[in-house]
């Protein structure tokens, strides 16, 4: 029987274990600049089959919060590149993930205090992080405004631009951010997107934008090292679909045909219950749909996982696992996971902003 800790090979990606880190945002990075603290602290988490970068902007625009990272500038890619390089050495792999959060984001982010960029102008009723005076402060985020579909060519190309970006930072490939109420999660469901043009109303038409993302960064840097991420029910930032049942069927569908390295699924809603009464749905179903369109790389799994969880999701067919919070606090997680424990508990007060404290400072098993 597999286990988590046996090695896979998915599309370009050959992976020394099942256990992957889950994107994580950790707001160290001021300017947008990946630091060296950050690549200390990759480096510690390298025995991960996979990391995953906390989400990274693909521009400007696409920017929510303070001091998260971007991969769209020189200084950012030289950055970066310091860590993909901490993690080579010590024989890890690293994915970056691509990010545009539309509109949750706030004025003062964005360009000349610009709107955020949305599907329709519908403010999300959630909040975003600004750092003033060196303290995280909570702010709503601001009104967006609607893009207009001439402006649509131009994110999918700052998708494109990013990805080839990763690669030349030595990334082996790239994930798509399409989960967690940002970007393309907005054009896909209906609580976000009223368009009446080809890119809303219909299921085909919210799907649009992710296909034509997808359809870029593949031809761009291959499917075999493009992964995506995707969150059917999560209620997080104020995002809903009317009927996500139909609409992931054929986002499945479509994604069939790109050979992707993994398809990167959060179960339930986002760092909260893995079951939600309000919103039902057939994860299992949503599988089968993307394996009979032909996808073929791995199906990554997220969201409160613990070591008798995964196993059962590896012996139900899952690939790969995502862990969360709990790679926030235990670097050698791969370790731990294969001793039982014990496990170090994360810091919540220290997640987001800050220094080495909570971040490079979690301590390995002794011995
Ligand atoms: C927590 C805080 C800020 C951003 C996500 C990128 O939910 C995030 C995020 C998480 O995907």
């Amino acid at each position: 029987m597999t286990t988590l800790f046996d090695p896979i090979q998915t599309g370009d990606l050959h992976l020394a274990n099942r256990i992957v880190m889950a994107p994580l945002t950790r707001n160290r990075a001021p300017g947008a600049i990946p630091t060296p603290l950050m690549a200390t602290y990759y480096a510690q988490r390298a025995s991960a089959g996979l990391l995953i970068t906390e989400a990274t902007a693909i521009c400007h625009e696409g920017q929510g919060y303070a001091d998260v990272p971007g991969l769209y500038g020189t200084e950012q890619l030289d950055g970066w590149k310091q860590v993909t390089k901490a993690v080579h050495n010590l024989g890890g792999k690293i994915v970056c993930q691509l990010w545009h959060v539309g509109r949750v984001s706030h004025v003062e982010l964005q360009p000349h205090f610009q709107k955020p960029v949305a599907p329709s102008a519908i403010t999300a009723k959630t909040k975003t992080v600004l750092i003033k005076d060196g303290v995280p402060t909570f702010v709503e985020t601001s009104e967006p405004r609607a893009l207009d579909a001439e402006e649509i060519p131009g994110i999918v190309q700052a998708y494109r631009h990013a990805a080839q970006n990763a690669i030349s930072a030595g990334f082996d490939g790239v994930e798509i951010h399409a989960a967690n109420g940002y970007l393309i999660d907005q054009f896909l469901k209906t609580g976000a997107n009223q368009r009446t043009d080809d890119y809303g109303g219909s299921i085909e038409n919210r799907t649009r934008l992710l296909l034509e993302v997808v359809a870029a960064v593949t031809e761009a840097i291959g499917g075999g090292r493009t992964g995506i991420r995707l969150s059917p029910v999560t209620p997080a930032n104020d995002i809903a679909d009317a009927d996500p049942q139909p609409l992931f069927t054929h986002v499945a569908r479509v994604l069939g045909r790109y050979g992707l390295a993994y398809v990167h699924v959060i179960e339930g809603a986002t760092g909260g219950p893995r079951e939600l009464a309000d919103r039902p749905f057939d994860y299992a179903a949503f599988k089968t749909a993307y394996r009979q369109a032909g996808g073929q790389g791995a199906w990554m799994v997220n969201n409160g996982y613990d070591l008798p969880l995964a196993e059962k999701a590896l012996a139900g067919g899952a690939d790969l696992v995502a862990f969360g919070k709990a790679y926030i606090a235990n670097p050698d997680l791969v370790a731990r996971l294969q001793a039982g424990g014990p496990f170090n508990t994360p810091d919540k007060m220290t997640f987001y902003g800050g220094g080495a404290q909570g971040y490079t400072d979690y301590p390995p098993l002794a011995g």
